[in-house]
């Protein structure tokens, strides 16, 4: 099975990545950007910097996957039987090779990752032993640290190993870690949540399926669809985002997968970033109830004001690329639509989608007054029984995965270089500005 897969990954992705880099190669010279020094105080916006295959996003239509568009991907890729929404290993398929698999190909991959997806004992002692107030994200980050006893790129290396052969080592890493996200995550959640005790799970299922039956969800088949869409749509937004870059940066030194994705998620853990979810659904809540449950837009007006007025961002709103409504949250609202059209907290999300945008414009501050993926994902989750808000960067933190480690093992096969961008202090800045010299 390992073999057949990796025969498969190797053919198309050395002759992808051949044809495309004779070509770059070739104009190594070509000029693509300037930098202002409002660049380099404002968190580097815009500068084009990073190489990263996987999707690229439009601030006007969103992200694409490998060229594909949400609503294309949920037409395009293989499905479980009788479901309707991707499944998230066919996804992780196309973002590393840029085709799409089959459907005996997408359910080989499920089955390599159901066999890799016990851990080993002691991460289960470790995650058994951690303190239910430590935060899930915390606990997360530890137990993929802790998975680095099992890296085989780190024991390559320092067996000495061929630099051309760095990313077949780092492919192998990668497919661990996906294999056994979901039961970290899982324990996570029944240990500090509920009883310690996993759900079943099933070779015959796909990974999303066998998912949500380890968090305890596996009869509510549409619960189920939510974590194939959920975990499909939260994959990968291009290079720049703090979780990928993160992964990607500490990946040029050479670190393992896990350590790389530890780091990462690091960086997804702050509520500028993936926490938002948590946010916005705490936030929501305490909404509903200072409005004693009055959610027209009126009222909901007056909250984001009291909100901004407080000096407090408005969460699940802006974007640092994205100047539109994000497609992640339109194909949210489509699943609620489908599934949950009267659901009082959907039609919480709704309003708020009626009068944030005009709030936030008037406010003036926010370059972009739309929601982004983390403003709906919390009620879809509460709806079917999921409400533990401070589980569910872990969500996303699992799907994450799925956008960059395919491109940890492209960077390693493409042989690039450890990071390493200039900075100045900022007497030097002005020298560089001015042409006068400064003490
Ligand atoms: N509410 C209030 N003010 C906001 C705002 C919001 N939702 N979004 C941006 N602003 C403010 C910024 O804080 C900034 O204020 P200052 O000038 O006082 O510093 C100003 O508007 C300009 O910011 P920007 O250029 O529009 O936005 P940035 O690129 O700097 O930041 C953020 C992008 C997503 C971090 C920002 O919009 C934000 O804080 N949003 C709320 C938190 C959130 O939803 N984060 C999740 C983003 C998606 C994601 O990564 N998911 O994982």
């Amino acid at each position: 099975m390992e073999n057949f897969q990796i025969v498969q990954f190797n053919k198309i992705f050395l002759r992808t990545i051949d044809i495309l880099l004779t070509f770059i190669f070739s104009l190594f010279l070509q000029v693509i950007g300037e930098v202002t020094l409002e660049q380099a105080y404002g968190g580097m916006r815009g500068i084009k910097g990073l190489v990263w295959e996987g999707s690229v996003l439009d601030p006007v239509e969103g992200i694409r996957f490998r060229g594909h568009t949400i609503p294309e991907i949920q037409k395009i890729l293989p499905r479980a039987p009788g479901g309707e929404e991707p499944l998230p290993e066919a996804l992780f398929w196309l973002l590393l090779t840029g085709e799409i698999p089959t459907e005996a190909q997408t359910k080989a991959f499920s089955a390599e990752l159901y066999s890799k997806s016990k851990l080993p004992a002691h991460v289960e002692e470790l995650l058994d032993s951690l303190p239910a107030n430590l935060h899930p994200m915390a606990q997360l980050s530890i137990a993929v640290t802790a998975l680095e006893s099992e890296s085989k790129f780190a024991k390559a290396y320092a067996e000495g190993v061929n630099k051309k052969e760095y990313w077949t080592y780092v492919y192998d890493d990668a497919i661990e870690l996906l294999a056994k996200l979901p039961t970290i995550a899982a324990t996570i959640y029944r240990n500090v949540f509920h009883d310690g005790k996993l759900g079943a799970t099933d070779a015959n299922l796909d990974y999303g399926a066998n998912f949500a039956s380890q968090l305890g969800f596996g009869d509510n088949k549409d619960f189920t669809e939510l974590m194939r869409l959920y975990l499909s749509i939260h994959s990968d937004h291009e290079g720049g985002n703090v979780s990928a870059h993160t992964t990607h940066l500490v990946g040029s030194a050479l670190s393992s997968p896990f350590l790389s994705l530890a780091a990462g998620l690091n960086g997804l853990a702050g509520p500028l970033h993936g926490r938002a979810n948590q946010e916005v659904l705490e936030w929501l809540m305490e909404m509903k109830a200072d409005l004693k449950g009055d959610i027209s837009p009126e009222h909901i007006e007056k909250y984001l004001w009291d909100t901004l007025n407080s000096g407090r961002v408005v969460p699940g709103y802006g974007h640092a690329v994205l100047r539109k409504t994000d497609p992640r949250y339109t194909a949210q609202r489509e699943f609620a639509l489908k599934h949950m059209p009267d659901y009082d907290n959907f039609q919480l999300v709704s309003n708020v989608y009626k009068v944030a945008p005009k709030v936030l414009t008037e406010h003036g501050k926010t370059k972009n007054p739309w929601p982004n993926v983390d403003s709906h994902s919390g009620v879809l989750l509460q709806y079917y029984g999921l409400t533990e808000a401070s589980f569910y960067t872990v969500l996303f933190g699992v799907s994450r995965a799925f956008g960059v480690l395919p491109q940890l093992i492209i960077d390693r096969g493409i042989g690039l270089p450890i990071e390493r961008p200039k900075s100045f202090s900022t007497l030097k800045f002005k020298e560089l500005v001015t042409g006068i010299a400064g003490k």
